[in-house]
């Protein structure tokens, strides 16, 4: 099997103890760590999602697959490189409150670095004022919102609307992304940007960033 394949599977089957060894044999083999991430490891996760949804895969079996996708884009990271290069801009970035789903999100943030952006990564069920508080103190050009759930979607309104109230709004540009996120949401709510993945985001950002 190929190797790539191989990967795929270690992430439907939450093979923890193999995950790593098969990342590093697609390494050896000299495979672009962008592929080994968006072939191998998003593959594996595109296998998983419509097995959770019908029922075929359950919460316990879904973490061993999101802790394959942790440990295998820890060990490409520092092959993305982002040694010496210029900041781009500052990002504070966040899944919002109720949401725990940070798979997508840590992909966000390993493309920002590796293509020059400081990341201010503010982790999982982020409350709208801390939003607003990192927004504040950390000054960013940019922040970006990740949803994953249609029943708490609706925070990030709530996020825009904690940042108007603080006079933060107009500092910042809002970027927001997940699986149930569409331009028109984005349009809705009043956001800045919407991109419907890690690589996509990276051009976004460097629009906003070119822009201002
Ligand atoms: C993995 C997973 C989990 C894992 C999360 C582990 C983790 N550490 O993240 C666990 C098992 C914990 C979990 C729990 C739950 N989950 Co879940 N989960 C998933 C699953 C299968 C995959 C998500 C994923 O990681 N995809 C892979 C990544 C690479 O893709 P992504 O997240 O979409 O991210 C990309 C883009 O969206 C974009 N992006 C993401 N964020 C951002 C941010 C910005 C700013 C930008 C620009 C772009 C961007 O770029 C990313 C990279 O390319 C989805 C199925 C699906 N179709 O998405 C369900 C899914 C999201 N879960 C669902 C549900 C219902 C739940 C639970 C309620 C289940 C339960 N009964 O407990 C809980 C909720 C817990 C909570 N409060 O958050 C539903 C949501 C349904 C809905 N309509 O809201 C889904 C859709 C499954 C389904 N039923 O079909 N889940």
């Amino acid at each position: 099997m190929a190797i790539l394949d191989e990967i795929k599977e270690a992430v439907v089957d939450g093979e923890t103890d193999e995950i790593e060894e098969l990342v590093q044999q697609a390494i050896d083999e000299g495979i672009d760590p962008n592929v080994i991430i968006n072939d191998g490891l998003i593959g594996g996760m595109d296998i998983v999602a419509p097995l959770f949804r019908d029922g075929e895969m359950f919460v316990p079996e879904v973490m061993e697959a999101a802790d394959c996708m942790k440990l295998g884009t820890a060990l490409l990271k520092p092959l993305l490189g982002d040694a010496g290069m210029e900041t781009k801009g500052k990002i504070v970035i966040g899944t919002i409150d109720g949401d725990l789903h940070d798979i997508g999100k840590n992909l966000v943030v390993l493309m920002l670095e590796s293509n020059g952006y400081e990341v201010i990564d503010l982790g999982i069920d982020v409350e709208a004022e801390t939003f607003a508080q990192a927004v504040e103190e950390q000054k960013p050009q940019i922040v970006g919102l990740s949803s994953m759930l249609t029943t708490t979607m609706m925070q990030m309104d709530t996020t825009i609307k904690c940042l108007e109230d603080k006079g933060l709004r107009d500092q910042v540009k809002v970027i927001i992304g997940g699986a149930p996120i569409t331009q028109e949401f984005a349009d809705e709510i009043g956001a800045d940007g919407f991109s419907k993945d890690a690589s996509a985001c990276v051009e976004l950002c460097d629009s906003i960033v070119n822009a201002a």
